[in-house]
């Protein structure tokens, strides 16, 4: 991203138009940076509550006052129980800097508890993990030779505008796309074909593909033999998933199961655009593990333009031991608390088989009152008001009324930053374009004063942001390299899998082993898991992103707040007819966790028997402040320990 400055002000922010596989565009959002930078309601100052807990009543302190309070009370809580501390940061800012560096050398240090990170990819992190032995995948740009590509559980036109340009032009030169979504989503709407599958159905469908692969004889036994392991074991599972039984389970024509099997078999490249919006359900790991196997099975990875892409994380020779220290732990074991289900831990007594009662909560890049599962638990868990709560925020979110101390802190405009991908594979450098806003100071910098007050007086406690950033990467993507261009692309294979050679330790992807044979697994909630339950909430629900927002980031960009209008549950005319719901209604969504208000929009999008409630709003923007995580629960996926944000039942009516 290139930045216009005039007279100290960012004023614009563009693509850089020689970055391979951006090529200067900009998303929606993001192009709107500059507005969210300079919102009036932008935190300058460092603030302290005086209201009770939630209100978001604060009066500004002084930097010096707001850190040695913290400090103290932070220094009182480890004496006696460190682990009684616990940090909680996802996906602001993905920076390896302003993420993961000096805050983890920090709790390191202080052996507090460790946060297992699952809120967004670990079931399907886990899954491709299981399956190529790494997060890794295609090259985003090969997709652009791509005859067919079948995307599937995602949304480009929204989350992933980078891979839509690409797609766009194999759709130019010829080449089908394909969406499988339950959601008639925008990309859906521009692909030559939709199969609208049940939610949390995935895994039955790639069941009934590799069917109907054995029955058409349309198998690369030369690959399956020399590059993959357990297709035998696999063989027998797939041969329990004649296309009859999978399209039933997903709701689909038995005959475009069939025939989505005879494309994908017979054309050359044929290439999966996997995404981590069909994994948050609970066989979301083993669904990728069944769609991971299936250009094994047909020898996709040949080609260059074949193959799949969930993520390409993996790739980057990322450095996490400079950067967190994991040796400051000092053999120290911490209990580990799983970010998906913080509502039930701020909520816990502590004891046996949980550890102590967690009693200060520092939040950094994250959001959790408004993106966590189950927020009436989560709203409870943060009003605590015996729970000390720093958040580090630019803005009074959910979370940030909930703190003690809000400390203000920079934006990717004014701090420096080094970045990797889980979509493409250049690594990436963010110099910071104007100096901090008011009194904001980064992440890193709040870290390291804090670290200073505590008497952390380790050297890697005193390290600068850019050497921090010089230690972020091994092998040869060095500081230097990026301050050339902005960013270094990896030197990756074309069509890294043509000879086998994943990342396993004997090169071969693991379909399936003894004992271990993936399978469909039901959603927790749905007619055939839990029929009682559905009896009463008969609606499965997903909330994808809007396509304005970023998770919460920018609901409270005016801009962007205004093409979104109001939070919205898409709902068929099927459903919404028997219900006496018009277009436009304000209607009440609700199971036995809570309730949501919002406004119906009956048509196509959703399909029948489902409803999409767009997130990630914030509470206090919503219509009667809740958002859609009110419905959501705590339960976990089958990998991965990760949420399954739409693996829900509700019923609506109007408000
Ligand atoms: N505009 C925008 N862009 C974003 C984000 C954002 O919030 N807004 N978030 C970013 C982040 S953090 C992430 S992780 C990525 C996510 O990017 P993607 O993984 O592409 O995810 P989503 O857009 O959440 O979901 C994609 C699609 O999955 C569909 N879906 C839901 N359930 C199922 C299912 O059971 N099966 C199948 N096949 N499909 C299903 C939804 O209807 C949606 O259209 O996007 C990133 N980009
Ligand atoms: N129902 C439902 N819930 C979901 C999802 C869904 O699809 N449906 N998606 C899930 C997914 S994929 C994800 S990744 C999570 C995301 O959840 P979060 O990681 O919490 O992401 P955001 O909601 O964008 O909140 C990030 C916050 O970090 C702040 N921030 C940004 N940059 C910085 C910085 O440099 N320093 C500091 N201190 N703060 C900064 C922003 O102001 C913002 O308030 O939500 C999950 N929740
Ligand atoms: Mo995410």
């Amino acid at each position: 991203m290139q930045v216009r400055v005039e007279h100290g002000r960012a004023v614009r922010v563009q693509g850089d138009p020689d970055h391979p596989s951006t090529q200067g565009v900009l998303c929606t959002k993001v192009s709107r940076y500059p507005e969210r930078t300079y919102h009036a309601e932008r935190v300058l100052r460092p603030l302290r509550r005086f209201g009770p807990k939630g209100t978001g009543r604060f009066e500004p302190v002084g930097w010096d006052e707001a850190l040695d309070d913290i400090a103290a009370r932070l220094k009182a809580i480890a004496a006696r129980e460190p682990e009684a501390i616990l940090p909680y940061s996802y996906a602001g800012t993905m920076g390896l800097v302003q993420g993961e560096s000096m805050s983890a050398r920090f709790f390191h240090r202080l052996g507090a508890s460790r946060l297992d990170r699952t809120i967004c990819a670990s079931a399907g992190g886990a899954g491709l993990a299981a399956t190529y032995g790494g997060k890794v995948g295609m090259h985003v740009e090969a997709f652009a030779r791509s005859r067919l590509i079948l995307i599937w559980g995602s949304n480009p036109i929204a989350s992933n505008l980078h891979f839509w340009r690409i797609a766009q032009q194999a759709k130019r030169d010829g080449a089908r796309l394909v969406c499988i979504d339950p959601r008639r989503s925008e990309t859906a709407e521009k692909c030559h074909e939709h199969l609208q599958l049940l939610p949390g159905t995935d895994g039955a469908l790639a069941l009934g593909l590799m069917h109907e692969l054995i029955a058409l004889d349309a198998l690369d036994h030369d690959y399956l033999a020399r590059h993959t392991s357990g297709w035998e074991l696999l063989r027998e599972r797939a041969l329990q998933w004649p296309p009859e039984r999978a399209a039933a389970v997903c709701g689909l024509e038995v005959a475009a199961v069939r025939a989505l099997a005879r494309e994908f078999a017979s054309t050359r490249p044929a290439a999966i655009r996997l995404n981590y919006g069909m994994q948050r359900v609970r066989g979301g790991g083993s669904a990728v593990r069944l769609i991971a196997a299936l250009p094994c099975l047909s020898g996709a990875w040949r080609d260059e333009g074949g193959g799949l892409l969930l993520s390409s994380s993996g790739w980057f020779p990322v450095d996490h031991a400079a950067l967190q220290r994991p040796e400051l732990l000092a053999g120290r074991q911490p209990r580990t608390i799983n970010m998906s289900t913080i509502g039930d831990a701020l909520l816990h007594e502590g004891g046996p088989g949980f550890g102590p009662r967690i009693e200060a909560l520092v939040v950094y890049n994250s959001n959790p009152v408004a993106v966590a599962p189950e927020s009436g638990r989560v709203v409870r868990g943060f009003a605590r008001e015996d729970l000390f709560t720093v958040v580090l925020e630019h803005f009074l979110t959910d979370t940030a009324d909930h703190a003690d101390y809000v400390l203000p802190a920079t934006t990717q405009l004014e701090h420096l930053d080094v970045h990797a991908s889980y979509g493409h594979t250049s690594a990436l450098l963010n110099e910071p374009a104007i100096a901090p806003l008011g009194e904001a100071r980064s992440n890193t910098d709040i870290f390291r004063a804090l670290s200073a007050r505590m008497g952390f007086d380790e050297p890697c406690f005193a390290e600068s942001d850019e050497q921090i950033a010089a230690q972020a990467f091994s092998r040869d993507v060095t500081l230097e390299r990026l301050r050339e261009r902005g960013w270094v692309q990896l030197p990756l294979p074309r069509a890294p899998f043509a000879a086998g050679g994943f990342p396993t330790p004997d090169g071969r992807a693991r379909l399936a082993a003894p004992g271990d044979v993936p399978d469909w697994l039901p959603n927790h909630e749905s007619a055939a898991s839990a029929p009682a339950l559905a009896a009463r909430y008969p609606l499965a629900m997903i909330s994808p992103p809007a396509r304005n927002f970023l998770n919460s980031s920018f609901v409270n960009v005016r801009s962007l707040r205004d093409i979104e209008g109001e939070p919205l549950l898409e709902i068929h005319p099927d459903d919404a007819v028997p219900r006496g719901i018009a277009d436009g209604a304000l209607v009440r969504v609700f199971n036995e966790r809570g309730e949501y208000h919002c406004v119906a929009r009956v048509g196509g999008r959703a399909r029948p028997g489902v409803v999409n409630g767009l997130g990630i709003w914030w509470r206090k923007l919503g219509v009667r402040g809740t958002n859609v995580n009110e419905l959501t629960h705590q339960r976990l996926t089958d990998l991965g320990r990760a949420p399954c944000f739409y693996d829900v039942l509700v019923e609506v009516e109007c408000a």
